[in-house]
C-alpha cells in the first residue's frame, strides 16, 4: 500500500480528503467487479465480531493471500517443556487453523520430516551444535528463520527464553495475519527495553479508577474474581506485544492487598498469567507496616519497619516465586508517604528494594509526588516544577533494582505537554516513562484519539543531555546513561466489556503502545496499519481509511479541547472529561492556564517566570525560554502572551483558538463521513459501534468548540473575525421557546449551555415541553437537539412536527454527569427531514429520577441528505 501522501502530522488536508475518494471510488468499482474481493468481503461479513479478540482474530485468509503459505511445514515440534512454551505452540496451533484451515500435527521428538521448530537457542544448540552460530539473542529477544535443523528444512521460531520463542510466535502469525510474505524468512528482534510493563488503576471493589470500560476483570466485592477467565485472557493479549509484567490494583492502594489473607489471591492471578510469561506486580501502599502491620510507625528509617516488608517480601515470593515487584505512590494526592517523618522517596525505595533484591523484584517509584495545595496566588509556584524538584537531588542515591516512574509530561497526561525535564535530570537512576493508554484527558473512549502520535513525539524528543542525541526512549531504556534497568510503563485500565477498552478503536492504543515499549523506532503510520489489518482485516480500503483516521486522530482532538499547549481545558475538578475552562483556575491543583482578560499561558521562563524552563538542559531550556523559538504547539505552556500575540502562523492566539475549535469540531464530522464509507466492507458490529460513538463525538466537539470559544471571547472581549462565535443563526434557544412546564435555569459552568442557560422538566411536572414556528423555505432539513444525558436517570424525548412525530428517544447513555453541563450536553442527528413554512415543531420531554429532561437548543440546517 501506498502510503506516502499520509501526512501524519497535523489535521487532515484537502488533498488528503480528496485522495481517500478517489481511493475509495476506484476500489469500490474494482469490488464490484473482482469477484475475489467481494468473496473476501462477504467472508469477513460472516464472522459475529465481539472485539474481544482484539487483534489476534486468526481470520480466515482470502484463497490467494493463504497462498503464500501454502509450504509451511505440517507440524511442529516444541524442544522443551514449560508452560509458556506449551502456550506457544498451542497459539501457533490455534492460528494458523483460525487463519490457513490447517491443523498442525504436534510432534514430540525431533524432526523427520519438515517442521515449525520451536525452542531456545540452547535447546536446539544441545541437537546441533552449530546451528545460529553467530546469532547472539538477548532476553526477550527472537529469531524467525528458516533453515536446515538436522538435514531437514524447518521453519524455526527461537529465543533466548520461552518467553522470546511465545513472542516469536506472535510475530509469526502477525506476518501471517497482515499476509506479508514470509518465503525469505530471517529476522532478528530485540526489545528496546527490558520493562515493558502495563499498570492498572483497579480496585478490590471492582470499579476501576479513570477505568471506562466497565468492572475490574481482576477484583469484586473486596477480593479477587473467582473466575479469571479474562485476566488470563488479557495476558494472551498483552504477551502478543511483548509486555511482560503487570501490576494490577491501583497505585492508590488499599493496604489490604499485602495482607496475609490476600496473597493467596493473588498468586491465583499469578497463575493465569505465568503461562503468558507475564509477571505479576502489585501497587503497594508505604503506610502499611502501621495499617496492616501493627506496628506503631511506618518510618523507613525504623528497622522494624524494614524488618516488615522482609519479612512480607518472603512471604509473597513463596507464593508467587516469579512476582515481579512493586509500584508505590507516595507523598502524592493524600497518599502518605516518607515525608510524614521527614524522609525521602530514597529512604523509603531502599527499604522495599532490599527486601526485593535477593529475589530479583523491583521497586517502581512514582515520580508523581506534587502538592495539590499550591497557593495559586504566587505566580512563582508551579506544579510542574515538582518532579524534578523531588526527585533530581536524589539522583545516585537509589538502588540498582528501584526504577523512578516518571510520567511523560510534568504535569499529568494533559493532550499536550512537553516532556518531563526529570528523563535528563537523573543520570545515577533507572528510569521508566510512564503514558496512559486508558484516555482520561483525552476522551475517555468516548473520543477518538490514537495516542502512538503522541508518544512517538516524546520518545523522540531530544533532551540534550550529553554529547550524542539523547531521546528519551533511549535514557529511559537506560542506553544513554547505561543503566542496568528501565523502559516502558502503560496504565491501561481494560474492564470487563467484551472488548476490553469500549471504543473498537481505543485497542488501537494499547496495541500501539505494546508495540512503541518493543521498539520505540516504529512510526505511528506501521502501528496503526498493522493494528488494522490484524483487527479488520486487509482490505485495502478499509486499512487506509482506518488508518488515515487513526493517525489524524489526536490533533483533531487537541484541536477542540487544548489550544497552543494549554493544557486540556477539560473539568479538571469532576470527570476529567468535557470542557471546564475555569476549572483549573485558582486552586491548588495548578493546572493552571492563567487566562484573564488580557492574555493567556504560563510564564515558565527562567528570566521572568516561575523557572521550570531551566530544569532542562541548556539547549532545551534556551529554546522554551524564548517565545521566538518556542513551537506554537507548547506556546501557552511556557509563555503568558496576549491574545493580540502574532504566531508563527501569522494569526493571533484569540482567532487561533476559535479557528481551530471550528476547525477540530468540522474534522471530527468529517471522521463520520469517513466512516461511512466503510459501510459493508467491516463486520456490522463494530461498524455500528464505531459509528455511533463517533457521531457522539461531533456532537461533542461542538459542545467543546461553543464552550471554550465562548469562553475565551467573554473573558478577551475580542470578536471572532470571522463572525461565528457568540452568532448562531440556525440555532432556537430552548428557554426562548414557548414553554409548557419546562423551566429556565442557568447551567454552571455558563459556557457548557448555549446562552448560559438550558430549560428543565421537574417535578412534580411528568412531562414538558417546548415549541417553536419554523418560518424559513420548504425543503429537506436536518435538525439537531442539544439535550442533557445524564447518569442519574434515564429521561424521554420526543421531537413532533405538527402531529406527527419524527423522533423519540432515552437520554440512556452512561456520561460521566449528575447534572446538566459539558459532561452531559449530547446531540440528537434528525436527518432528512421535509419541513414547510409555518410548521409547529415541539420537543417533548419526559424527566426520570434525577434526570430532568433537560434541553439545551434546537438546531435547523438546509441539508440535502
Ligand atoms: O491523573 C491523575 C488521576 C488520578 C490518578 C493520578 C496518578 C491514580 O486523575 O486518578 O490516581 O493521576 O497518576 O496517581
Amino acid at each position: 500500500m501506498d502510503r506516502r501522501h499520509i501526512n501524519d502530522a497535523g489535521l487532515l488536508s484537502v488533498a488528503e480528503g480528496n485522495h481517500m475518494h478517489r481511493l475509495q471510488h476506484g476500489f469500490r468499482h474494482r469490488a464490484i467487479c473482482g469477484a475475489v474481493l467481494l468473496f473476501a468481503f462477504l467472508a469477513n461479513c460472516a464472522r459475529a465480531e465481539t472485539g474481544a479478540e482484539a487483534w489476534l482474530r486468526y481470520a480466515p485468509l482470502e484463497k490467494q493471500a493463504a497462498q503464500e503459505y501454502a509450504a509451511l511445514p505440517a507440524s511442529v515440534v516444541a524442544l522443551g517443556d514449560s508452560p509458556v512454551l506449551d502456550s506457544a505452540k498451542g497459539e501457533l496451533i490455534r492460528g494458523l487453523r483460525g487463519m490457513l484451515g490447517r491443523t498442525l500435527r504436534e510432534e514430540r521428538n525431533l524432526p523427520r520430516e519438515s517442521a515449525i521448530v520451536l525452542g531456545t537457542l540452547s535447546a536446539l544448540r544441545a541437537n546441533s551444535p552449530k546451528l545460529f552460530e553467530h546469532v547472539e539473542l538477548r532476553e526477550d529477544g527472537f529469531l524467525l528463520a528458516k533453515e536446515k535443523f538436522h538435514g531437514i528444512d524447518c521453519v524455526i521460531v527461537t529465543a533466548a527464553t520461552d518467553r522470546g520463542v511465545l513472542y516469536g510466535v506472535f510475530a509469526l502469525l502477525s506476518k501471517i495475519a497482515r499476509s506479508e510474505r514470509i518465503s525469505a524468512l530471517h529476522e532478528t528482534q530485540q526489545p528496546y527495553a527490558r520493562i515493558r510493563w502495563v499498570d492498572e488503576w483497579d480496585n478490590l471493589d471492582g470499579r476501576i479508577e479513570r477505568g471506562y470500560a466497565g468492572p475490574s476483570i481482576f477484583f469484586e466485592n473486596g477480593n479477587v474474581r473467582g473466575d479469571l477467565t479474562r485476566a488470563g485472557e488479557y495476558a494472551r493479549l498483552l504477551a502478543s506485544i511483548g509486555i511482560n509484567g503487570c501490576a494490577i490494583n491501583n497505585v492508590n492502594a488499599n493496604p489490604r492487598v499485602l495482607e496475609d489473607s490476600f496473597l493467596p489471591q493473588l498468586a491465583r492471578v499469578a497463575d493465569v498469567f505465568r503461562p503468558w510469561g507475564v509477571q505479576l506486580s502489585a501497587s503497594v501502599d508505604l503506610s502499611s507496616p502501621k495499617v496492616i502491620g501493627g506496628l506503631d510507625t511506618f518510618d523507613p528509617a525504623d528497622p522494624r519497619v524494614a524488618e516488615w516488608w522482609k519479612k512480607k517480601v518472603d512471604d509473597i515470593y513463596r507464593l508467587i516465586p516469579d512476582f515481579a515487584g512493586v509500584v508505590v505512590k507516595a507523598d502524592s494526592e493524600g497518599r502518605l508517604g516518607p515525608a510524614t517523618y521527614g524522609r525521602t522517596p530514597a529512604d523509603a525505595a531502599k527499604v522495599i528494594a532490599r527486601a526485593l533484591a535477593p529475589h530479583g523484584g523491583i521497586v517502581f517509584y512514582r515520580a508523581f509526588v506534587y502538592n495539590h495545595h499550591l497557593d495559586w496566588r504566587d505566580p512563582k509556584n508551579d506544579r510542574a516544577k515538582a518532579a524534578y524538584d523531588n526527585f533530581h537531588p536524589l539522583d545516585g542515591k537509589f538502588d540498582d533494582n528501584v526504577i523512578i516512574q516518571i510520567k511523560h509530561g510534568p504535569i499529568d497526561f494533559q493532550v499536550r505537554e512537553p516532556v518531563s525535564p526529570l528523563f535528563s535530570g537523573l543520570e545515577k537512576t533507572n528510569e521508566a516513562i510512564e503514558l496512559q493508554v486508558t484516555q482520561e484527558y483525552t476522551g475517555q473512549q468516548r473520543h477518538l484519539c490514537f495516542l502512538p502520535t503522541m508518544w512517538k513525539q516524546i520518545l523522540d524528543f531530544d533532551m540534550h543531555a550529553g554529547e550524542q542525541p539523547s531521546p528519551v526512549k533511549d535514557i529511559v531504556s537506560g542506553k544513554t546513561f547505561h543503566r542496568p534497568l528501565g523502559g516502558f510503563v502503560g496504565v491501561v485500565n481494560v474492564g470487563m466489556d467484551t472488548n476490553w477498552l469500549n471504543h473498537p478503536l481505543a485497542m488501537a492504543n494499547l496495541y500501539g503502545y505494546g508495540r512503541l515499549a518493543w521498539n520505540p523506532n516504529l512510526y505511528p503510520s506501521t502501528i496503526a496499519e498493522e493494528w488494522t489489518r490484524l483487527s479488520f482485516g486487509n482490505d485495502p480500503v478499509a486499512v487506509h481509511t482506518i488508518e488515515l483516521m487513526l493517525l489524524k486522530s489526536w490533533y483533531i482532538y487537541e484541536s477542540y479541547t487544548g489550544p497552543l499547549g494549554a493544557g486540556t481545558l477539560t473539568d479538571i475538578l469532576g470527570s476529567h472529561y468535557g470542557p471546564g475552562v475555569e476549572s483549573s483556575e485558582q486552586n491548588g491543583w495548578g493546572q493552571w492556564h492563567r487566562a484573564d482578560h488580557d492574555g493567556v499561558g504560563m510564564d515558565r521562563t527562567a528570566a521572568t517566570g516561575t523557572g521550570y524552563v531551566d530544569q532542562y538542559r541548556a539547549p532545551v531550556a534556551k529554546m522554551y525560554e524564548s517565545l521566538n523559538t518556542t513551537p506554537d504547539e507548547l506556546l501557552l505552556f511556557f509563555h503568558h502572551v496576549p491574545y493580540t500575540y502574532v504566531l508563527s502562523s501569522g494569526k493571533t492566539v484569540i482567532q487561533h483558538i476559535y479557528d481551530s475549535h471550528y476547525e477540530g469540531a468540522e474534522q471530527t464530522a468529517y471522521l463520520v463521513q469517513l466512516w461511512k464509507t466503510l459501510k459493508g466492507r467491516l463486520d456490522e458490529e463494530r461498524y455500528g459501534a464505531v459509528l455511533r460513538r463517533l457521531e457522539y463525538q461531533a456532537g461533542h466537539a461542538i459542545v467543546w468548540r461553543d464552550a471554550v470559544c465562548n469562553w475565551f471571547f467573554q473573558i478577551s472581549g475580542i470578536a471572532d473575525r470571522l463572525g461565528r462565535v457568540g452568532h448562531y443563526p440556525d440555532r432556537i434557544e430552548a428557554e426562548s421557546m414557548q414553554l409548557q412546564s419546562y423551566a429556565p435555569f442557568d447551567v454552571v459552568p455558563r459556557e457548557t449551555a448555549s446562552g448560559g442557560k438550558a430549560v428543565e422538566c421537574r417535578p412534580p411536572a411528568e412531562k414538558c415541553s417546548a415549541a417553536f414556528r419554523f418560518d424559513g423555505a420548504a425543503g429537506k432539513y436536518e435538525m439537531n437537539v442539544e439535550y442533557f444525558d445524564q447518569n442519574n436517570g434515564r429521561s424521554k424525548f420526543r421531537v413532533l412536527v405538527g402531529d406527527r412525530v419524527v423522533d423519540e428517544w432515552f437520554a440512556d447513555d452512561h456520561l460521566p454527569a449528575t447534572k446538566p453541563g459539558g459532561d452531559s450536553s449530547t446531540r440528537r442527528r434528525i436527518v432528512g427531514l421535509a419541513l414547510r413554512p409555518g410548521d409547529d415543531i415541539r420537543v417533548e420531554g419526559v424527566p426520570d429520577g434525577e434526570e430532568h429532561a433537560a434541553l439545551d437548543y434546537v438546531e435547523i440546517h438546509a441539508s440535502p441528505e
